[in-house]
């Protein structure tokens, strides 16, 4: 049986052998689930870039390109990083280059797994059935802050687990712990989360529509995978066959 481990911060991922895994790299707010939207919202490729200058450079290639900053938009880029910036066709059929305080790192420091898939509570269920399908051991990579442990990355973890349970081991005390965390807080995700420090950086910044619409479970259909230097939407392709 494969199995289902979770490293809590990026800079933690010294301690794991990420060759042959699938990586779930995850930034719940709101790096991954906005990547996710972009998806569901017609966008053909992302690039995730480290630093904002590369990430202005892809607009030579035609890019819009997107930049957060400590949870604000980064000036002279034409996105930022909330979910409701990518609706209303905004990015319907475009290549976006997109850096994040802490999201974009988790996914580029997942470059020596087998498979990365962009996971968000928004496409809980579509990750978890490709990672049956894909059948190798899996590592959640949380965003975390700045290093930092953080409470909602660590709730996607345990949502992934409890519904990997009967297929995966889950017996490390890192998933145990994302597993207790998660049935502990699902009840009600947006009450348990008003303490945590990422929510209440973002409340300073008035988003709460954000925190609401980024816990939101199985919304999409939407399964971006890391190709190359991209990531691609692999639902799109099975569509088009
Ligand atoms: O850290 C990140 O990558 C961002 O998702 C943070 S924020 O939600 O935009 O503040």
């Amino acid at each position: 049986m494969p199995s289902i481990d979770v490293c809590f911060s990026p800079e933690l991922l010294h301690l794991y052998e990420l060759k042959g895994k699938a990586v779930v790299a995850v930034d719940i707010l709101r790096a991954t689930s906005t990547m996710v939207t972009a998806f569901a919202e017609g966008a053909a490729r992302i690039f995730p870039v480290m630093e904002l200058e590369e990430c202005r450079a892809h607009a030579e290639s035609g890019c819009l390109t997107a930049a957060e900053r400590n949870g604000v938009k980064a000036e002279g880029f034409d996105l930022g990083n909330s979910p409701f910036g990518y609706m209303d066709g905004k990015v319907q059929g475009r290549n976006i280059a997109i850096t994040t305080t802490n999201g974009t790192r988790a996914i580029r420091m997942s470059e020596a797994a087998e498979e990365i898939v962009v996971g968000a509570f928004l496409n809980l269920q579509t990750v978890a059935d490709h990672l049956t399908e894909l059948g190798l051991d899996v590592l959640v990579v949380c965003a975390g802050w700045k290093g930092q442990f953080n409470l909602e990355d660590t709730l996607f973890a345990g949502a992934l687990v409890e519904r990997l349970q009967k297929t995966f081991a889950s017996e490390n005390d890192s998933s145990l712990a994302a597993l207790y965390l998660y049935q502990t807080a699902k009840a009600d995700l947006v009450t348990f989360l008003r303490q945590s420090s990422h929510v209440r950086r973002l409340e300073h910044l008035e988003i709460h529509k954000d925190i609401e619409f980024c816990l939101r479970h199985d919304v999409y259909n939407v399964l971006p995978v890391w190709r190359h230097n991209m990531l691609v939407d692999l639902k799109v392709r099975e569509l088009k066959g």
